[in-house]
């Protein structure tokens, strides 16, 4: 198996440190470069990663790909719950990947502007049940929703793209999970 990401991608890193007992090799892209961004089209027409190539198969989306190996495992499914936990904590991460992106095109996202408000409204919501989650020890299993969790959060601080200290529980989940599989490896900051 050949799982196919960057280094920095958070979505990318939730799969990694799933995969952290296994031998899946990685293949490290930066997918803002030609030669990259060929063997990403060619693989995925979303051109977005993860992607997942196991024999003749490639699965792409971190979602399905998680589904993929967590058949693959036997591992038992996610409770309706759960997914919807995945589901806010992805809210979070898709408007703060579309307003990292905003910045890097010389875009003002502070500007009072619909799309915009929009994302920092989601972001504001879905972070306080996040904290409440958190609070109630949620996420203290280390499992996928965890693993997403922490690997947005690490992202957050990695990009500086927020303040966290409203999110006592989260801070306090994000340094209890520092030394677990595959943390140190996937270091944002090593990309
Ligand atoms: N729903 C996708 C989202 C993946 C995603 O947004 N990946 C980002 C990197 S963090 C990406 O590839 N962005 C490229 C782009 O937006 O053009 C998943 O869960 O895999």
């Amino acid at each position: 198996m050949k799982l196919y990401g960057s280094q920095t991608s958070p979505y990318v890193r939730r799969i990694r440190l799933f995969l952290a007992d296994t031998n899946c090799q990685f293949i490290k892209l930066n997918i803002l470069e030609d030669a990259d961004r060929e063997i990403l089209a060619a693989m995925n027409p979303t051109l977005r990663i993860p992607m997942l190539a196991d024999a003749e198969q490639t699965i792409f989306d971190s979602g399905v790909i998680y589904r993929y190996l967590a058949a693959k495992q036997e591992e038992p499914a996610l409770s309706w719950y759960q997914e919807n936990q995945l589901t806010v904590i992805n809210a979070v991460n898709d408007s703060l990947v579309m307003l990292f992106q905003c910045s890097r095109s010389g875009l003002d996202t502070n500007e009072d502007k619909l799309f915009y408000n929009l994302q920092r409204e989601r972001i504001v919501t879905s972070l306080f049940v996040l904290e409440q989650q958190a609070a109630n020890a949620e996420f203290a299993n280390w499992r996928y929703p965890a693993m997403a969790l922490y690997s947005l959060l690490d992202w957050i601080m990695f990009r500086e793209l927020l303040e966290l200290d409203d999110y006592p529980a989260l801070l306090a989940f994000a340094n209890q999970n520092q030394q677990q599989p595959m943390v140190a490896e996937s270091d944002p900051r090593l990309g």
